[in-house]
């Protein structure tokens, strides 16, 4: 099969904050992992992410904290990386959209993307009323502005949303509004702003997210809640929305208009553009000229994919698109793929959000102390919230460590080479004569590979997992089927036959784990005495080890654990 290509980028995290496992089910883990993926098959792939850095919320945090923009971006892009590294989350480039080493091509960037959609006449330039905060000489933006909602009439209603109605709310018609940044009655004022008219996008993303539903080309359909949400809001009619905002953090918006003076992108109008400049900006490092990145973002040959949190959808399947539309010579995205929400259990209590504030959030930085990473890959792979909302249990975790990963996966690698080990001197034995049911179980063996490589293209993360977890379920039932422990003394050759099938099977499983645990699958590796390299060939899964193969030490692959540890 030819090479294919793939740009993959996960969403890109505000750095005003540090991650925590709701944030790594969503768009990270899913992603690694299909880039590992891809890479086993051979596949040219360049994996981009980085801090989103601009916008309002971090201005907001720095000053809550009595520091610099600069100083807290800065601060959690470097813990972001730490994480992410800590994970096996592996970037080919971790930008952020206003680090030093970025911001320069990212601007460049980003203003010549507003500007080719300007020129074609795709903005229009709006005079509206907004919320102002004469103490704090600054526009409101929705979320800090609290007030009386004037449908229920509950108190605290913010700026965008009543949670006690659910309604989206207009600030300009809240009752006795608050500016929750000086505690002050805010203004109305007129600012001037350029809105994308994405209302004459409409019939082109129906018919792009239509043409998703059943790929004719054999790619896979996007998953149902993408789509259906983002058709569900073209039927509804998309609004007008404003590009540009008030602010002085953030990317100059790029007008000889004195209307422009003093004015910078809407976040989410340059966050998604960070995919496109850090790809510059690796290209740069790699190729020596960053203007290379066309080859992944212009090029109908590469296939674009982005993972997201649901709530990423409406700027991914939606704002994006027509970004990319109205700009006119980037591709669109191949595949967005959105996870639901984790949902968070704590021993004894009820199934709930998680949030900062609550103190319900488990942070990756503080888990990672206590845990090793692949438990939690396996675990939140296995929970996966690819349809809806799931829980993380801490407990569930624990035990689903201790009886899958450990007395399953772990149990049957462990026991098939410390036998090797014990009574075949760390070789691999002659396959000898192999009777109808080793026959059969490698032809399992080979079956089960096929489904996982199945399920990864397609994005199925957990179904994949799932095969993999089958597959050392029968594994077992193999072994327990053969009794080597009895065959060694009756007949030591068919007991050799038993154990090299066993060794070719954790061979198999070493390559298809590899995606999903890879600090366990460079263990089997080593204990298999087979280069790293080698056990990442994807096609090479069921490739067997010759006899006679000299094999490493056996060692524990998962660690039991317990209760308390999770407390
Ligand atoms: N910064 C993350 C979030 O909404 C947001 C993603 C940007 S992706 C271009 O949590
Ligand atoms: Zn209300």
């Amino acid at each position: 099969m030819a090479q294919r290509r793939f740009l993959v980028t996960s969403a890109l995290p505000y750095s005003n904050g540090r991650l925590h496992v709701g944030h790594i089910a969503g768009a990270y883990l899913p992603a690694d992992t299909y880039v590992r993926f891809l890479r086993a098959r051979g596949e040219d792939v360049r994996f981009i992410c980085g801090s989103d850095d601009n916008g309002v919320a971090a201005l907001m945090t720095a000053r809550e904290r009595g520091q610099s923009v600069e100083e807290l971006t800065a601060f959690y892009n470097a813990r972001q990386k730490a994480d992410f590294e800590g994970l096996g989350i592996r970037f080919d480039i971790y930008g952020g959209t206003h680090q030093p080493d970025f911001v320069e091509l990212h601007n460049r960037i980003s203003q010549d993307f507003f500007k080719a959609i300007y020129d074609k006449g795709l903005f229009v330039k709006r005079t509206t009323e907004q919320l102002y905060d004469t103490q704090a000489d600054q526009f409101l933006p929705d979320r800090y502005v609290k007030g009386t909602c004037y449908e229920c009439g509950a108190k605290g209603a913010y700026g965008d949303q009543c949670e006690a109605c659910g309604i989206s709310i207009d600030p300009m018609k809240l009752i006795d509004p608050v500016s929750t940044v000086t505690n002050t009655r805010p203004v109305p004022r007129k600012t001037t702003h350029w809105y994308l008219q994405l209302q004459r996008l409409e019939e082109r993303l129906r018919a792009w997210l239509e043409s998703k539903r059943e790929p004719t080309d054999g790619t896979p359909p996007w998953r149902e809640t993408v789509l259906n949400f983002s058709l569900g809001q073209i039927n509804t009619g998309l609004p007008e929305r404003a590009m540009t905002r008030d602010l002085t953090w953030g990317v100059p918006v790029p007008l000889d208009d004195p209307d422009a003076a003093g004015k910078v992108l809407y976040v989410w109008f340059d966050a998604p553009i960070g995919y496109v400049s850090f790809t510059a900006r690796l290209c740069q490092d790699v190729d020596g000229d960053w203007r290379t990145y066309e080859r992944w973002w212009k090029d109908p040959d590469c296939r674009i994919v982005h993972f997201i949190g649901e709530d990423n959808t409406v700027f991914h399947a939606l704002t994006w698109p027509a970004m990319l539309m109205a700009e006119s010579t980037y591709q669109l995205p191949w595949q967005v793929v959105a996870n639901a929400f984790l949902n968070i259990r704590f021993p004894g209590k009820e199934e709930e959000k998680i949030s900062k504030s609550r103190g319900t959030a488990i942070w990756i930085e503080e888990w990672l102390q206590t845990f090793e990473a692949d438990p939690l890959r396996y675990y939140l792979t296995a929970i996966a919230p690819e349809s809806a909302r799931t829980a993380f249990d801490v407990n569930a975790f624990i035990t689903r460590n201790n009886t899958e990963l450990l007395n399953v996966l772990g149990n049957f690698v462990n026991r098939t080479l410390t036998f090797a080990n014990r009574y075949f001197d760390g070789h691999v034995p002659p396959a000898g004569e192999r009777a109808a049911e080793d026959q059969a179980h490698l032809a399992n063996v080979a079956a089960h590979a096929e489904r996982v490589t199945q399920r990864l293209e397609n994005l199925r993360f957990k179904a994949g997992l799932e095969e993999i977890m089958s597959l050392a379920r029968v594994a077992n039932v193999y072994f327990d089927l053969k009794q080597p422990w009895k065959q060694r003394k009756e007949d030591l050759a068919a007991c050799g036959t038993t154990i090299n099938v066993c060794i070719q099977t954790v061979r198999t499983l070493g390559t298809l784990m590899a995606p999903y645990l890879p600090f366990s699958a460079e263990k089997v590796a080593g204990m298999l005495r087979l280069d790293a390299a080698e056990l990442l060939v994807w096609d090479r899964a069921t490739h067997e080890l010759p006899a006679g193969h000299a094999l490493g030490e056996p060692a524990i692959l998962f660690k039991k654990l317990e209760a308390t540890e999770a407390s």
